[in-house]
């Protein structure tokens, strides 16, 4: 085996992105016409020069194109940690954890994505994975027949288990390895419209929370939306009428600003598309609202500091939006926002220097090459004086709140207000997972603090 040539797991990684767009694109035909919006607008945006070269100074430029994000469901322990395993292939590994419960989601999340800045660099292509809460189906026949419809389920093919296992063994796959495994896995991301269940047994599931007939009435975990990265969401969101898409009212995350933060993100409704239970003969009686679309514009990432302050912020607009009446609620929802957010320091300086946001330090060049270093300064005088230039790091996660929204807002109608108040947990997870999740903030930090080490030599400091 030794002397064999691996393909890079960044490759293999935006052979899957570009096969699943593809797939998805041709599935959910929509998703078509928002590719296609999001490319107008992010061109429009990049005609102003200023932002293109900072966009292409710090590697973002490249990766735009190919930038997306999905999301699927998983019902098992088992599922979990194959996909933990599948998406190592691709240098993708679990950042965060989300408890939705709080928004009476039954599900608790990671993201797997790319960690080190070159690879991000490539593509930062992200799955954000939910495992369903079983032990939050109150009703115990119901939830011993989902467990075991779940337990039935073979959701990956034999040969993708076969080359997950021959990348571990191997410490990689070749090229033709690679492609063959893209085709295997794609496999489980796809849609099945034959169920697993009755017609009965999907109803009863679904009133106990919609999403949990998502997850267990199906052959595999769909992928339930794909989003590309917009550099304007509140232009995208405005030109959706004209390509026939019709938004959901408010955007998710923080307000408009100029020094974008965090995530901000918009969906479209749900497909409702016909299914098939397995004592049905006629083919028009089921339908299921699963998968929809999405976009979102990412900002810089903050803090452990600056996410306290957007926390609460956004604790006291949720607050201060309880009662309004639901006509009023879209417009009422953007001043609110606006004005509580009115707190948040708007410049990067400001940001930096008040520890809310993390950067990538970078010697500035233009600066160097009008004056040599002085002998003798220490960091915090050279940034003084202007010998180092800061870059946003950009947030590559995902925000609950955000995604409860998300969630909700697709769910269909019949959306159950139970309130599951139960304990996050993320041992729990990490359990099912059969690894630790990464901290996102330290992975930043350690972004920061690697691009500052690199600075300060590059100035002559260590
Ligand atoms: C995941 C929703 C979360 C986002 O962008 O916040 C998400 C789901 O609906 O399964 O994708
Ligand atoms: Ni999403």
């Amino acid at each position: 085996m030794s002397g064999q040539l691996f393909i890079s797991t960044d490759d293999t990684r935006t052979l899957f992105s570009q096969a699943m767009s593809g797939m998805y694109r041709k599935e959910v035909p929509q998703y078509g016409a928002l590719l296609e919006l999001v490319k107008a607008v992010n061109e429009q945006v990049l005609s102003d020069s200023a932002l293109h070269h900072q966009l292409s100074s710090t590697g973002q430029l490249n990766r735009l194109d190919v930038e997306r994000h999905g999301a699927i469901r998983v019902g098992t322990s088992l599922e979990l940690a194959t996909l933990r395993r599948l998406f190592a292939v691709m240098g993708m590994f679990p950042v965060g954890y989300y408890d939705l419960t709080v928004a009476s989601v039954p599900v608790h999340s990671t993201a797997f994505r790319p960690i080190d800045e070159a690879a991000l660099a490539k593509n930062p292509f992200r799955v954000f994975t939910s495992l369903l809460r079983l032990e939050l189906i109150d009703d115990l026949a119901l939830r011993e027949k989902a467990r075991s419809t779940l337990a039935k389920r073979k959701i990956f093919t034999e040969r993708c288990l076969e080359l997950i296992a021959l990348f571990e063994q191997q410490g990689g796959l070749d090229s033709m390895q690679a492609e063959e495994f893209v085709a295997e896995a794609l496999f489980t991301f796809k849609w099945h419209h034959d169920a697993t269940v009755d017609g009965h047994t999907y109803d009863l599931l679904r009133k106990a929370h919609p999403l949990i007939a998502d997850v267990v009435c199906f052959k595999g975990p769909h992928i339930n939306h794909l989003t590309p990265r917009t550099l304007d969401i509140d232009e995208a969101q405005a030109s959706m009428p004209k390509y026939g898409i019709t938004a959901k009212e408010t955007i998710e995350g923080p307000p408009r600003r100029k020094c974008p933060i965090l995530l901000r993100q918009t969906s479209f409704m749900a497909l409702r598309e016909p299914i098939f239970f397995t004592d049905q003969n006629d083919s028009s009686e089921g339908t299921h609202t699963a998968r929809f679309g999405e976009i979102e514009q990412r900002g810089v990432a903050l803090t452990s500091a600056g996410r306290a302050l957007y926390d609460e912020l956004t604790a006291a607009v949720r607050e201060q939006m309880q009662g309004v009446a639901k006509d009023a609620y879209a417009q009422t929802y953007q001043a609110t926002l606006n004005n509580v957010f009115e707190s948040f320091p708007d410049n990067f300086d400001a940001l930096r220097k008040q520890g809310l946001a993390f950067f990538y330090a970078r010697p500035n060049e233009e600066v160097l090459a009008a004056r040599p270093v002085p002998a003798g300064l220490g960091w915090d005088e050279l940034v003084e004086q202007g010998y180092v230039r800061f870059d946003p790091i950009i947030y590559e996660d995902f925000l609950p709140v955000s995604a409860a929204g998300i969630f909700q807002s697709n769910l269909g109608a019949e959306n159950s207000e139970k309130d599951h108040k139960v304990a996050a947990s993320r041992t729990m997870l990490e359990e099912a997972l059969g690894a630790a999740v990464h901290d996102e903030i330290a992975l930043y930090a350690a972004l920061e603090q690697h691009a500052r080490a690199q600075t300060e030599h590059a100035l002559g400091l260590v």
